[in-house]
């Protein structure tokens, strides 16, 4: 790999800066027995920072953990890890932790608590759980879930009788992404995203802010690209660390991508610019999407979108020149407004009118290489008694569940109550809109558990805490990793747990003996069941504790080639240009453009993304990352600045259009934002006092977010739909 450590600083930093580590080399791993006091000892793991899940190699030295690395043979760090993978150690030494299991002595919230044994805690919940369950049945119990705990909870909620579970990734993050792809190609683009970056001619990033969104392999691709002198071209509001490697910067009017999406698309086909042979080979629906788009000509989305015609059709022309190794990035987080799917779907279409998926520089295929599954226990889960709620009515919702529907559901009591959430890895203040509904929704309970390792927000609300132990302290499930080749990551324990701290799959083991569930989880410690695992799949045990990834290289097909032909698993066997399966839902086949409402004078529309140096919320409080970002900003141009009389740097508060008022928070002011918008670096000011560092620092989005709109398709959440004003610090 060609990428120099500058390159990928270059890309990476932004606000506060990237460390990056060199190449480790892997010296002895668990020296078990013999105990040097000075040999360190290096040990890998996968990391959980964040949902990328990068090979680690953890230093150890005198059972403390020095230093973390990126693991050099691992595909998603490939020797290297982001801020945040390094700032692992902040978390595992942060003082604020969770360290014995609590009970709320005091009402939700309020942050009373005592400390109490693991025995009488999950005693506690144990017994309430069995209450819920005779007044209401196992379904009133609902979690909500985040993260490798996930495994764990969803199996005891299933063995318990409940099938209503609910991940943020979906409605909150890439479910509209995954449905749109799955709509038009038979399957989701994947997790890492099966990008060809580091082949693409051109890239296009709408909205993607690579680099400040700091997938690490994605970044390093990036940032290889760009130096072989790759096209970007970027589609955002506000001028992003990616927008500074591009040769286009357009920045949109936020809301209206569907009008730029449709009219590339009209250029593309108006000029003979797709690639003939792949549509008329792979895919059906060509004539409908060539008459749908007609009326979305780039003079009619100069109007929608502020992007002059000549523009729209300079780049579009760019991309069929390339062709096939553009990248439209399929983005992630596309939770942005009412028609998610359909902005999703007008990215694949064109896409595929490009010949990108399966080709290079675009989309690679999937590896091929089948596991069979091996699951936490052979025994079946009792039926449930009542209808699941966790998808709501949406039919193309996906299995991870709607996080609102199960609020919804609280609130209303219908089709039946929920009296009982757990809520595990995730932080339901910051990570869910409308936090007035979710406290309404909490009032509404009979036990709220949170299985967590810090204080944040959501975890103060509830009447038991139990403190898993970091991802550097245990075991977790095996990952499979489908990179261009299929691989296996392991996360392992680096040290021992701290405190009086547990992993979630023991937590999940114990709740279920008290529960009488305890064949479900037939196994005596996890490894036991990840060595059963590595048997059933033919795969070295001990080789993987070493190397902490095991590649299968014979799995590596990544394009499209007379012996590599795809198979498209829609109803048609084609990429799907035209969506009939759509049309008989009552929903457009074809993409078709919706307004949406623009902010009224004097008000800005409320945009949010990431720090390259954080975490949403979780990493806000972790002492390293602190020091490199203490509280985000609020992102104002400087125009308006100019005419409101607002300095740089002093504080501000936000007020929203019903009202709510955000914590102080200073400003920038900045060309690099249009005058529409204010930009918040999401998941900051904590309302937790446990927390020192992170409690109320900064603006919350989350809390000016009280308005969101629902995709009809997949019932993903739109949540950019929240205007604000600016009022000077009271
Ligand atoms: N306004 C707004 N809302 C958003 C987003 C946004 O950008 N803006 N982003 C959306 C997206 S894309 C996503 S994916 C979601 C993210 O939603 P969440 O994953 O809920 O995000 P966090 O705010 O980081 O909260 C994570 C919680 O899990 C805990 N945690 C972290 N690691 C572990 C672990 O190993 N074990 C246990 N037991 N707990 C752990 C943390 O301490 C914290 O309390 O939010 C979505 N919501
Ligand atoms: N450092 C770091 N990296 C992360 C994460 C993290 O918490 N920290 N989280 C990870 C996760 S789970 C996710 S889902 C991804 C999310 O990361 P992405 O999928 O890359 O990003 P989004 O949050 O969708 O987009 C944020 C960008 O969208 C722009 N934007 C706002 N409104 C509009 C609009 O109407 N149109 C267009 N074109 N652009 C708009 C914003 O200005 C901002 O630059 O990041 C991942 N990577
Ligand atoms: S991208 Fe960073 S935080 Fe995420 S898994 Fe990789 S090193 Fe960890
Ligand atoms: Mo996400």
């Amino acid at each position: 790999m060609s990428i120099t450590r500058r390159d990928f600083l270059k890309i990476a930093a932004v606000t506060g800066g990237v460390a990056v580590a060199g190449t480790p080399v892997v010296k002895s791993v668990l020296a078990l027995g013999k105990k040097p006091v000075s040999l360190p000892q290096y040990v890998p793991t996968t990391c959980e920072m964040c949902f990328w899940r990068c090979g680690v190699i953890a230093k150890v030295v005198d059972g403390k953990v020095v230093k973390l690395d990126g693991n050099p043979i691992h595909p998603n760090s490939r020797g290297k890890l982001c801020a945040r993978g390094h700032g692992g150690i902040g978390l595992l030494y942060d003082p604020d932790r969770l360290k014995t299991p609590l009970i709320n002595t005091g009402s939700r919230g309020e942050g009373k608590f005592k400390k109490v044994s693991w025995d009488e805690a999950l005693g506690y919940v144990a017994d309430k759980m069995e209450k819920i369950k005779e007044k209401y049945g196992a379904e009133s119990i609902a979690l909500l879930t985040h993260g490798t705990i996930s495994t764990y909870f969803i199996h005891l909620l299933q063995a318990f009788g409940s099938p209503n579970f609910a991940f943020p990734s979906f409605a909150l993050c890439r479910g509209a992404r995954d449905t749109a792809f799955e709509i038009t190609f038979g399957e989701a683009v994947g997790n890492p995203e099966r990008v060809d970056i580091q082949n693409s001619k051109v890239i296009v990033l709408i909205g993607s802010h690579l680099g400040e969104n700091a997938h690490n392999s994605q970044c390093q691709e990036f940032a290889e690209a760009v130096g072989k002198g790759a096209i970007v071209i970027v589609v955002d509001p506000r001028f992003s660390t990616a927008a500074g490697k591009a040769k286009y910067w357009l920045p949109i009017k936020p809301a209206t991508d569907l009008a730029l999406l449709l009219s590339w698309i009209n250029v593309i086909i108006n000029e003979g610019l797709y690639d003939k042979e792949y549509v008329a080979k792979y895919t059906v629906g060509f004539n409908e999407v060539a008459n749908a788009v007609r009326e979305y000509t780039p003079e009619w989305a100069e109007k929608e979108t502020d992007i002059p015609a000549s523009l729209i059709i300079e780049t579009a022309r760019i991309m069929g020149k390339n062709k096939p190794s553009v990248l439209i990035h399929p983005g992630r987080h596309t939770a942005w407004y009412s028609d998610n799917v359909q902005r999703q779907r007008a990215v694949a279409i064109l896409t595929a009118l490009l010949g990108a998926y399966g080709r290079p520089g675009g989309i690679y295929l999937n590896p091929k290489k089948k596991l069979e599954p091996v699951f936490l226990s052979d025994k079946d889960y009792p039926d449930h008694q009542k209808p699941e709620i966790h998808k709501g009515n949406y039919p193309f919702a996906g299995e991870e569940g709607l996080t609102h529907a199960i609020v919804k559901t609280t609130l209303t009591e219908q089709p039946y109550p929920i009296k009982g959430w757990f809520t595990t890895g995730i932080n339901i203040i910051k990570a869910m809109p409308n936090q007035r509904d979710t406290l309404k929704a909490i009032q509404k309970l009979e036990l709220l558990v949170a299985v967590d390792m810090m204080p944040y927000d959501g975890v103060i609300l509830a009447d038991v805490v139990l403190p898993e132990c970091t991802y550097l302290e245990r075991h977790d499930d095996l990952f499979t990793v489908k990179e261009r080749a299929f691989g296996i990551s392991i996360r392992q324990p680096v040290v021992q747990p701290m405190y009086d701290t547990k992993p979630g799959w023991w937590i999940a083991k114990e709740l279920g003996k008290r529960l009488g569930l305890e064949d479900h989880f037939p196994w005596n410690t996890f490894e036991d069941f990840l060595k059963m695992k590595c048997e059933t799949w033919g795969i070295d045990y001990s080789e993987l504790t070493k190397k902490g990834y095991i590649s299968f290289p014979e799995s590596e097909k990544p394009y499209i080639s007379a012996d590599n032909e795809p198979k498209f698993k829609t109803p048609s066997g084609k990429i799907e240009l035209y969506s009939k399966e759509l049309k008989d839902k009552g929903f457009d086949p074809v993409p078709k453009y919706t307004r949406h409402e623009q902010p009224p004078e004097g008000w800005f529309r409320l945009i949010y993304g990431r720090s390259p140096v954080h975490t949403f919320s979780r990493t806000t409080n972790n002492p390293s990352l602190w020091e490199l970002m203490e509280e985000n900003t609020a992102w104002v141009n400087a125009k308006v600045a100019k005419r409101k009389g607002l300095k740089n740097g002093e504080y501000i508060v936000l007020i929203n259009q019903d009202g709510v008022k955000s914590n102080k928070v200073r400003i920038k002011i900045t060309e690099r934002i249009r005058p529409d918008c204010i930009y918040l670096v999401h998941g900051f000011s904590s309302t937790s006092k446990l927390l020192r560092k992170a409690y109320l620092r900064g603006a919350d989005d989350q809390q000016l977010i009280t308005r969101y709109d629902i995709d009809p398709i997949a019932g993903t959440v739109g949540m950019r739909v929240n205007f604000v004003k600016i009022a000077k610090e009271v």
